[in-house]
């Protein structure tokens, strides 16, 4: 039997790390990595395990150094963190393991600080390694040769999780995606076959959140929509157990926007109460899409745009991925991501510089063209040398375009052309449903109205320039009065948080305190 430490390490503030909306949603970080619970599910129950997610806690050293075994996850963003982490338990003698999206592209990185490394999924290799373990046999490198089998994976153990600390919770549908974008990991590591779970495994883990007390979920799944047929299935299963339930369930997801193209598929997507989703969009640049393999962007047929109004429509808030940086862009392309973004109505759009990772067909074909800048901490906020602009124009064009969007005025004025003027539907077939249940719909909008408040008090304490708590109280207010509606009041409280982490990590990008790699 042995005792087994599971890390996550601490993010550096980011657009979705909502570091400084958090004390605002009375959460210590925005939602728990699914690694962690899945893994400690994987473990055979003879060994003892303990998840220790820094996001929402301090890592216990002591703790670890008496630990048989501690494992460290971590993306491209926590290399840093993963890298002082794993120092530390070195020097404290542990038997350090480390696995997760980054080591699995950049498996030499923490050479001399793992004792073993996890390439990839780990389904199959975990429980191997633990059990190769147990007989003092085990390997230093574990990669499965096949991807795992979704439907064999068991319900994560999120009640090892402080699930209170969080601002959602997480779940997985699905794995892989069957698009072909050149700077796109996801694919190299979780292949172009969607995996899908069963119906059954997926209902199972939406009690098991629910038993925390966890009511809004990501779904993080790479894309949710990678085989329509087959989640439509699993769709169809979701809204009868929602509707069993009353509607206990909120989700947001991350999807391609070929959503569009498929009403049965939206409409599945709203009954289930999927209320946002995050799409790829990258770029209003048809030659940059092209050059980046993003097919499914310059489909023949309705616009991005008419897609992205289509899907808004349909009662679903779609939030975005835009990338700057192409080799197709020029100077030109900073107005034209405004433009787009704004006609788009997109409150939420997460503008990037283009980055390769390690093992992607970008990365490779940069690397042969002499465009990578080999720092690892790097100056620019990325690692690809651009072709049509300078580094500084890019970098000073990226922080431009982030800050324009988040121009108080730019980004209520979308939100109220979304919300106000075409007065999209948030959680449509919920409220349907419970108009036959009055008790609870009563219940739930005063939940909304609760939130809103609660939101909006800390706004007013917290928010310390003036000028801000003044947009935030009359945007709200104008909310209130154009549609008396407590989800839309709850949304515009949310958005305002938002806003304002979204407003102090620009401000703090332009100090030269964070320099955004991704
Ligand atoms: C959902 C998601 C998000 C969500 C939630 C992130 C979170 N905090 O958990 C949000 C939208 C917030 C997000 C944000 C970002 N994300 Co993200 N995200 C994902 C996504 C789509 C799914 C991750 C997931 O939950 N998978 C399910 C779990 C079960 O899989 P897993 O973590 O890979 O774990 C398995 C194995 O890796 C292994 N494993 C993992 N850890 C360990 C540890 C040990 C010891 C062992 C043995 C095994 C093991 O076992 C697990 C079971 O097989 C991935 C794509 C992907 N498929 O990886 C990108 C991904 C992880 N994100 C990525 C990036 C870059 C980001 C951002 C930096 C983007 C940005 N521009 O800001 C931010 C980070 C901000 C932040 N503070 O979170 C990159 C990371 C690249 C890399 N190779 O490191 C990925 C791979 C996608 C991509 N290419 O863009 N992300
Ligand atoms: S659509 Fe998204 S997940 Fe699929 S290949 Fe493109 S970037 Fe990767």
């Amino acid at each position: 039997m042995a005792q087994i430490v599971l890390i996550n390490p601490r993010f550096d503030a980011s657009y979705w790390g909502l570091e400084y909306a958090l004390p605002l949603f009375d959460a210590k970080a925005n939602l728990p990595v699914a690694c962690l619970p899945l893994l400690a599910a994987l473990t055979p129950a003879e060994h003892t395990i303990t998840l220790m997610d820094e996001n929402v806690e301090a890592i216990d050293y002591e703790l670890c150094a008496r630990a048989d075994i501690v494992g460290v996850t971590g993306m491209i963003v926590q290399r840093f963190r993963m890298t002082e982490i794993l120092s530390e338990l070195k020097r404290r003698g542990c038997f350090i393991v480390v696995g997760g999206p980054w080591i699995t592209v950049r498996e030499d990185y923490f050479d001399g600080l793992a004792d073993v490394v996890f390439v990839g999924e780990a389904e199959e290799t975990w429980p191997r390694f633990l059990g190769e373990w147990a007989e003092g046999r085990h390997a230093r490198r574990y990669e499965q040769s096949d991807k795992t089998d979704m439907t064999t994976i068991p319900v994560p153990r999120f009640d090892l999780l402080k699930m209170d600390d969080y601002a959602v919770g997480s779940i997985q549908f699905s794995r892989g995606c069957p698009f072909t974008c050149e700077f796109c990991d996801i694919i190299v590591v979780f292949g172009r076959r969607p995996r899908i779970k069963t119906s059954r495994q997926i209902l199972a883990e939406m009690e098991a959140l629910l038993a925390t007390g966890m009511d809004t979920a990501f779904i993080v799944d790479d894309n949710l929509i990678g085989n329509k047929k087959a989640i439509k299935e699993v769709l169809r299963d979701v809204v009868a157990w929602q509707r069993q339930r009353n509607y206990p369930m909120t989700f947001v997801t991350e999807a391609s926007i070929d959503l569009a193209d498929d009403e049965e598929l939206m409409q599945l997507m709203v009954d289930a109460n999927i209320r946002v989703v995050f799409i790829g969009i990258e770029t209003p640049n048809e030659a940059a899409l092209r050059e980046t393999k993003k097919l499914q962007n310059v489909r023949k047929g309705a616009s991005m745009l008419d897609k992205v109004h289509a899907i808004q429509r349909a009662g679903i808030e779609v939030w975005c991925g835009m990338i700057l940086g192409f080799d197709s862009d020029d100077a030109t392309i900073f107005d034209a991501q405004r433009k787009f973004i704004k006609e788009a109505r997109i409150v939420n759009a997460m503008v990037g510089m283009l980055s390769a990772i390690p093992k992607t067909p970008l990365h490779a074909r940069l690397m042969n063209e002499g465009r990578l800048d080999p720092s690892d901490r790097q100056p620019y906020g990325t690692n690809v040398i651009p072709l049509q602009l300078s580094r500084e124009q890019l970098r000073d064009g990226y922080l431009a375009v982030m800050e324009d969007l988040h121009e108080p005025e730019a980004f209520f004025d979308r939100l109220d052309a979304l919300y106000l003027e075409e007065r999209i539907r948030p959680e449509q077939s919920r409220l349907r449903h419970l108009r036959r249940h009055p008790v609870q719909l009563v219940s739930l909008n005063l939940t909304w109205i609760a939130e809103a408040a609660g939101i909006f008090l800390r706004l007013m304490r917290h928010v310390p320039e003036p000028r801000l708590r003044q947009v935030y109280r009359s945007r709200l207010w104008n909310a209130l009065r154009r549609r008396r509606s407590p989800i839309v009041l709850q949304i515009y409280a949310i958005k305002c948080a938002m806003h304002y982490h979204a407003h102090t990590m620009i401000k703090q990008m332009r100090n030269g305190k964070i320099v955004n790699s991704f």
